[in-house]
């Protein structure tokens, strides 16, 4: 099932919300995020201007995202590592390809994914997703364990953000014109979820490279 987030006034091409649409796979995506996190630890990242980011963060797949003080970027490899990034498990590809073609991007194959580890208090400010190649693809992102505000400031910086709940399993497909809208998570509030503990865990599935 997919609902339309906007009223019919606004035309927003690109953007889907699929409430649920994981539910039915968020134990084998929690245990493969806990298999991804085994060749590349969750780490906190610094932003360019010196901050510790609140979420902490692992990727998969060929490119990771990656924050320093020499900016924001896709690299190879896990610079804690060196090594390449643990393979995109096989369930995150055929959720993500599923999610897409239900969002109107069939034939959408992402490259990779960008895992974000949000405890009590964590959140990430209003921002916009850049650092991508090509913004003809969409992005898929999948919430799971505790659940958050979703802030979705629109297509500039000054407009006031509005809320959205985002819950366990809850799928959204960003494309179109609502691939450049500024977003953002607020602090996640303290709870206990039955697979994911004292944690909020994001994916997004993007074609980075
Ligand atoms: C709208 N993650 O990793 S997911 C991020 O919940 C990020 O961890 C948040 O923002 C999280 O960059 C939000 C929803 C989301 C993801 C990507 C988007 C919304 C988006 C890209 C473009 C527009
Ligand atoms: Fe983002």
């Amino acid at each position: 099932m997919s609902q339309d987030l906007f009223p019919d006034t606004l035309a927003l091409p690109g953007l889907t919300y699929l409430p649920g649409f994981a539910l039915g796979d968020e134990a084998d995506l929690v245990r493969a995020v806990l298999d991804v996190a085994q060749g590349a630890a969750f780490r906190r990242m610094k932003t360019p201007g010196g901050r510790e980011m609140s979420a902490a963060m692992t990727n998969c797949g060929a490119a990771g995202w990656v924050s320093d003080a020499k900016g924001y970027r896709y690299a190879r490899l896990d610079p804690l590592s060196g090594a390449p990034w643990p393979e995109m498990p096989a369930i995150f590809r055929a959720l993500a390809e599923r999610a897409a073609a239900a969002g109107g991007f069939a034939g959408f194959t992402p490259d990779m994914a960008l895992i974000n580890r949000y405890e009590p208090g964590a959140g990430m400010s209003l921002h916009q997703d850049i650092d991508e190649q090509d913004f003809s693809a969409p992005i898929v992102s999948v919430s799971l364990g505790l659940p958050a505000v979703f802030l979705w400031g629109g297509l500039s910086r000054a407009e006031k953000p509005a809320r959205l709940p985002l819950n366990s399993g809850d799928v959204l497909v960003w494309g179109g014109v609502a691939r450049k809208f500024f977003h953002g998570i607020a602090p996640v509030k303290a709870g206990a979820h039955s697979l994911t503990g004292t944690a909020r865990l994001n994916l997004t599935f993007r074609r980075a490279l």
